[in-house]
């Protein structure tokens, strides 16, 4: 089965907690505080390979997390940052945020990369909150968590030249005489199941790459035949190269052919339909298909198509087809690219949510925020616990718990802990 869209879901590291360490050296009862950092969690990187072609390994493997930082240890002796994990995807991937369905990446080039999800950093040692008045922190720094989110990936192939129309017509069959691709070609439809790439190399060093797809259908838009999801293939190309059958072998007339594709066309996209079209009138080789060929270009041509006669079984008629193609790629713009919405990916906000409910005239606060808070806070410490009260009006906490309607004295919950609030 082909692929070309699969949804997955990463999960960057955690920064490693920074140590609460206090130096022991012989005959010296306090020592000063030596907590190491915590080093940071690794990343999602995505990076293109261009020997995958399909989004096909996804389908086992969704999800992908990357090591946390190492905690920090005494001796001021800073945690390994976590590995990157380093996720390969085939050239042409666009890369979307779930959540709000913007592109993220648009990864074309061999060897291109992008960091999706951002490592926490590792929290700070209690060596760094050491201060004339407070000589033995008992509390480490705040970590922060890795980014986590479910990303869209799709495969939309890059080709300068798309070949569309409907089965048996002979894409494919075209593909291989312009090409070294070895697309399967038989005489009945749907053989085409998934897009095909070769080279079209056209002397003096130049060439392009073309694309062949499944063929279209009336109704591909409502999913008849393989549906038009193909179509994503060739919304990045730049010409489009309409094949139609001119021996009428199947019984159907070319002409109506060419306007049912482009309504099905217009049905996925304004734009693709505004494509410049070039028409290869193939299988010119079976006696009588002259009629045809001249009622194409009667009433294409006024409509400013141009038509070229071909048989790809007799590998006849591409050289001014092609010359038409190299004149046009010359004069139209470089693929279009998607715009990349959003540069930078961190959001920390995602990290620091809480809820507050109240029953029974007590209140509860849970969610990520206060987890992370708690995991590094000690309770029989008297300064952790400033620093505690401290990073709850800084989350906004205080002023949630004040809009609920808490009052001096009432009960607090929080992550196992009971206490009273006093502001
Ligand atoms: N006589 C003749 N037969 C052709 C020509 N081109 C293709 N054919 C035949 O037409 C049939 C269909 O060819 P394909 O290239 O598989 O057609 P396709 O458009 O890719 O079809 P799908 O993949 O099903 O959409 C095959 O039997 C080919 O041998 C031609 O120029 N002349
Ligand atoms: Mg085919």
């Amino acid at each position: 089965m082909f692929v070309d869209k699969v949804k997955i879901y990463v999960k960057a590291g955690n920064g490693g907690n920074g140590a609460v360490s206090f130096r022991r050296e012989k005959y010296i009862p306090h020592g000063g505080p030596d907590g190491g950092d915590g080093g940071d969690g690794g990343n999602i990187v995505f990076k293109v390979n261009p020997g995958m072609h399909t989004l096909m390994d996804f389908r086992y493997k969704r999800k992908f997390a990357a090591q946390s930082g190492e905690n920090g240890r005494g001796s001021k002796q800073t945690g390994k940052n976590g590995e990157d994990v380093v996720i390969e995807v085939p050239p042409g991937t666009i890369v979307r945020d779930e959540l709000t369905g913007l592109v993220l990446a648009d990864l074309r080039y061999p060897g291109e990369s992008r960091v999706l999800a951002r490592g926490g950093k590792g929290g700070k040692g209690n060596a760094h909150f050491a201060t004339s008045t407070r000589q033995a922190p008992r509390f480490a720094g705040e970590v922060g968590r890795g980014q986590e989110r479910s990303l869209v990936l799709e495969l939309k192939s890059i080709a300068d030249v798309g070949l569309i129309g409907f089965p048996n017509v002979g894409k494919s069959t075209i593909l291989s005489v312009l090409t070294s691709a070895r697309p399967k070609i038989a005489g009945y439809h749907f053989t085409t199941l998934k897009p095909n790439l070769g080279v079209v190399e056209v002397g003096r060093g130049q060439s392009f790459i073309m694309a062949d797809i499944p063929g279209i259908i009336e109704g591909a838009h409502q999913g008849t035949g393989l549906g038009y999801d193909f179509l994503r293939h060739i919304e990045r190309t730049r010409i489009l190269v309409h094949v139609v059958d001119v021996s009428g072998s199947e019984g159907r007339d070319p002409l109506e052919d060419f306007h049912v594709i482009n309504r099905e066309l217009k049905e996925y996209s304004e734009e693709l339909v505004q494509r410049p079209q070039i028409i290869a009138a193939n299988k010119s080789d079976i006696p009588d298909s002259e009629a045809n060929i001249q009622r194409l270009k009667d009433a294409l041509e006024p409509m400013g198509y141009k038509v070229f006669s071909v048989s790809a079984a007799q590998n006849k008629g591409f050289a001014p087809l092609l010359n038409e193609i190299m004149r046009l790629l010359g004069e139209l713009p470089e693929i279009p690219s998607f715009e990349e919405e959003e540069v930078d990916v961190y959001r920390p906000d995602e990290a620091e949510s809480f809820e507050i409910t109240k029953e029974d005239g007590e209140y509860t606060v849970s969610g990520p925020a206060v987890d992370k808070l708690l995991g590094r806070v000690n309770p029989d410490d008297y300064e952790s616990l400033q620093y505690f009260q401290r990073a709850l009006r800084k989350l906004g906490i205080i002023d949630a718990l004040r809009e609920k309607g808490v009052q001096d004295g009432d009960t607090v919950h929080m992550g196992g802990w009971s206490f009273d609030f006093l502001d």
